[in-house]
């Protein structure tokens, strides 16, 4: 099975640059030839693409090392020889690069398709053809190729979505994506059925489309490490808005709401004060009362009452994501 994987450390080098080389002409008739001897090739780059179709990292865990090919000595004719081949290193949009030894931030890879040299290959060395001079015609000298260059590196995901959905395990988050969006994760009726994050494509009128992102659910005390603790909550950090989902179906709804704006406050100010959507979500299990309650429970936030099982407060909640991600943009 394919684990997600969101951290990981590898090793990456760049090729050695190829040597250049010492070589005369050798022609008939022609007994003392000028030099001819050609530079080395370039060594190949290491290079990070961001790729929507990678999810995880999981598969450069298997690898560690990660390295381009040497360039090619050069050849006799002044020929240069070949360039190493770039070692390209594939990884979801939403990775950023660290180098390992200093914790700097060395790249960060927000879209698909974006590019990043992170290591140039050594050059290759001359040939003996440059250090001919009008007083020695026949150099018997040639450069060595540069070496290559050799790093640790962090590479850490944190997702990139417009919205995050969080809550208390089994508050319906995954059901509401599933609902929301064309993605199909998994759905129990026990706590924890998401261990990893989900992502799923809204598509809104006029072609509009919004990234949301559900991740496990968090308990109280998570960010003491209770339950799958509060590490998810880095990929919801990179989003606009916040929908907090609430269980209307259990009897501490209130409290409940309270628990998750703490957790996150542990994780991060910032996060609890993020722009959000309160949802009081399963509507279809409780009484028209506990809904009314409920709402005038919240003074200054957006509340949506929905139930994913009927589709009641479904569009609502659309619109009301769209306004809110349009006021945060
Ligand atoms: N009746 C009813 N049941 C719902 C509704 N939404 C979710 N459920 C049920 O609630 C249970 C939990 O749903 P999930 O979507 O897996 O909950 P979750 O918040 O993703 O849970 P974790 O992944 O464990 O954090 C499942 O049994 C769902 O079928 C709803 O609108 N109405
Ligand atoms: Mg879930």
């Amino acid at each position: 099975m394919k684990t997600f994987t969101d951290e990981v450390t590898i090793r990456i080098k760049s090729g050695r640059g190829g040597d250049g080389v010492v070589s005369f002409r050798r022609e008939k008739y022609v007994p003392k030839g000028g030099p001819d001897g050609g530079d080395g090739g370039d060594g190949g780059d290491v290079v990070f693409v961001a790729d929507r179709k990678i999810k995880s990292l999981y598969n450069l865990k298997l690898k560690r090392t990660f390295a381009a090919e040497n360039g090619k000595p050069g050849q006799n004719k002044n020929k240069t020889g070949a360039r190493g081949s770039d070692c390209i290193i594939k990884v979801p949009p939403g990775t950023i690069i660290r180098d390992k030894e200093t914790g700097d931030l060395i790249a960060d890879l927000t879209e698909d398709g974006q590019r990043v040299v992170l290591l140039k290959g050594g050059r290759g060395g001359l040939g003996n053809t440059h250090f001919a001079t009008p007083v020695n015609r026949a150099p018997r000298i040639a450069k060595p190729g540069e070496p290559g260059k050799e790093k640790e590196v962090v590479l850490q995901l944190k997702l990139i979505a417009d919205a995050g959905l969080v809550g208390l395990p089994n508050a319906g988050k995954s059901t509401l994506l599933s609902v929301l969006t064309k993605a199909k994760p998994k759905i129990g009726s026990y706590p924890f059925t998401t261990l990893s994050p989900n992502l799923g494509v809204l598509d809104y009128k006029d072609g509009e489309q919004f990234v949301i992102a559900d991740i496990p659910g968090i308990i109280e005390g998570a960010h003491r490490g209770h339950g799958l603790g509060i590490k998810f909550l880095k990929h919801i950090e990179r989003t606009r808005i916040l929908l907090i989902l609430i269980d209307l179906s259990v009897e501490d709804y209130i409290k409940n709401f309270d628990t998750v704006i703490e957790e996150l406050r542990a994780y991060s100010h910032e996060l609890a004060s993020r722009d959000r959507i309160v949802v009081g979500t399963k509507a279809d299990l409780v009484e028209s009362k506990r809904i009314d309650d409920f709402s005038s429970s919240f003074k200054d936030e957006d509340v949506i009452i929905v139930s994913s099982a009927t589709g009641f407060g479904i569009e609502k909640l659309k619109d009301t994501i769209a306004r809110k991600l349009t006021e945060n943009r």
